[in-house]
């Protein structure tokens, strides 16, 4: 499995993740770890974790599987957030000198599933301030553009926050911060904005900003799953928010205090690297 990205990030790829909030980064990971995180995510799906949410009710095709924090149960997992490319990605495109590893978030649409990832921003669901937050959305399976996630392009530097919302009810948090506000209807507003998204092949990765308003469809294949392992991880700008009311995912026992750095045992460093 490839330590280091298995070939340098480009300035232009620097510069998209920067003025547009999301860029897809071609051939980064080698075929090893995406059999070794696919292997883990199947056993997670017989055994998950206390997070489990399966967002598909009952009797509709498919399923839409979501768990996190698989990287402390499952040893690919937990490999690829201490010794992946992932690190040098998120430090190659944040422009930050140290990252840590926040957490990761597993999203399954089985063939057939209807239900959709509501448009959401994914820093307001964290107690986390700070503009170095990326999301790294690895797929294990091929993914079409009708399946792709889709990203508002600029989004991220609209300075607003908006209100997250459950995935299954696209009902409201409890999580309440003054900044927040209704997420627009982007079906309805399809139109007004730029979307970006792309088919994928197993080895690419989508690096998008915490603030990244996003959505994807449910998988209407009825031949492909789409497996997808979504990694956090964190600049050194990032500071420990205090938020009222719920927070997801509800990591606990972390003992930090608001204004601190997030970095501990549970949001290790991994970046800058330490010997092999
Ligand atoms: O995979 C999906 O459907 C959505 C992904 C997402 O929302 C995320 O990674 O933050």
């Amino acid at each position: 499995m490839n330590r280091e990205p298995l070939r340098p990030i480009t300035q232009d790829e620097i510069a998209r993740y920067r003025d547009d909030g999301a860029v897809c980064l071609r051939g980064l990971f080698d075929r090893d770890w995406i059999e070794a995180l696919a292997r883990d995510v199947d056993a997670d799906m017989a055994a998950p974790g206390p997070m489990v949410r399966v967002n598909t009710p009952a009797g509709n095709p498919g399923m839409f599987f979501v768990d996190f924090q698989l990287w402390r149960r499952w040893p690919a997992c937990r490999e690829f957030a201490l010794n992946s490319p992932g690190a040098a990605i998120a430090a190659a495109l944040t422009g930050s000198a140290t990252i840590a590893y926040y957490h990761d978030h597993l999203l399954v649409k089985e063939p057939g599933t209807r239900e959709t990832t509501p448009w959401h921003q994914d820093q307001p669901y964290y107690p986390v301030d700070g503009d170095q937050v990326i999301s790294l959305w690895l797929p294990l399976d091929p993914v079409a553009r009708e399946t792709a996630v889709e990203y508002a392009k600029g989004s991220h530097r609209w300075g607003r926050w908006f209100q997250p919302r459950f995935f299954r009810q696209a009902v409201d948090l409890a999580v309440a911060d003054p900044r927040f506000e209704p997420v627009p209807d982007m079906e309805k507003e399809r139109g007004c904005h730029e979307l970006l998204g792309w088919s994928m092949e197993p080895g690419d990765v989508i690096a998008f900003h915490g603030l990244t308003l996003h959505g994807a469809p449910g998988n209407a294949s009825l031949a492909r799953r789409r497996r997808a392992y979504s990694t956090r991880w964190l600049g050194a700008d990032t500071r420990y928010a205090k938020r009222t009311g719920q927070i997801s995912p509800p990591i606990e026992g972390h003992g930090l205090s608001p204004g601190e750095r997030m970095e501990c045992e549970l949001f290790p460093r991994v970046w800058p690297r330490g010997p092999a």
